[in-house]
């Protein structure tokens, strides 16, 4: 069966489609969801998964995810305005404000939520690593500057950064929940 997976973002789909291969197929329903304003990455999802469910055909489940890039110093900034900081200031500028923080430590998170018009469920992922200068050319929006264990996310396959990153954790959670509930 077909997962509506509601985005702009095609990287976040191609992403999906490798982590869910074998139990779902995954379908891109390129609509731009109200953002409700809030700081938890569960509430944007899960109201905007039921929004898009709504405004889809309603016969195949639909799945939202809402993500960010968490620098600590910065007080968490991006984070729930990772969006519209990569439109606007860009990736580079990102980079600029963190290199001169002594402690450049950051986390991606990740949430996704499912609904299927009658049962809805949420799904984390977060992950930690560094800001570094950008390097890579894989991947999407701030994969370049966020370095995990020796590497940027952008220098790294798409089976690599999922087997690690904030939303192939946050889909292994749905991938067991979905595994279940078809047993
Ligand atoms: P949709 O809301 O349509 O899904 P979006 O790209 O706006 O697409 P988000 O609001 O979740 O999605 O994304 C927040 C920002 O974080 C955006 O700039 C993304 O490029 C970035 N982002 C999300 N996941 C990422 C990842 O795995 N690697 C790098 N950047 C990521
Ligand atoms: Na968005």
């Amino acid at each position: 069966s077909t997962l509506r997976f509601v985005t702009t973002n095609a990287g976040k789909v191609r992403e999906a489609e490798e982590y869910l291969a074998g139990l779902r197929s995954v379908e891109q329903f390129d609509y731009d969801y109200t953002e409700v304003q809030s700081d938890d990455l569960a509430t944007i999802a899960a109201e905007g998964a039921a929004e898009a469910y709504e405004a889809s055909e309603g016969d195949a489940p639909v799945i939202v995810d809402d993500a960010g890039l968490f620098v600590r110093d910065l007080d968490g900034f991006p984070g729930p305005y990772s969006a519209y900081v990569e439109d606007t200031l860009g990736v580079e500028r990102v980079w600029e404000l963190a290199e001169d923080l002594d402690d450049r430590r950051a986390a991606f998170r990740c949430v996704v939520a499912y609904t299927d018009g009658e049962t809805t469920e949420t799904f984390d992922g977060a992950v930690q690593g560094t800001i570094v200068a950008p390097r890579g050319d894989g991947g999407f929006g701030y994969d370049p500057i966020f370095e995990h264990d020796g590497a940027t996310f952008a220098e790294m396959e798409t089976d690599r950064k999922n087997a690690l990153s904030h939303r192939g954790r946050a889909l292994a959670k749905l991938a067991d929940w979905l595994a279940d509930g078809d047993t």
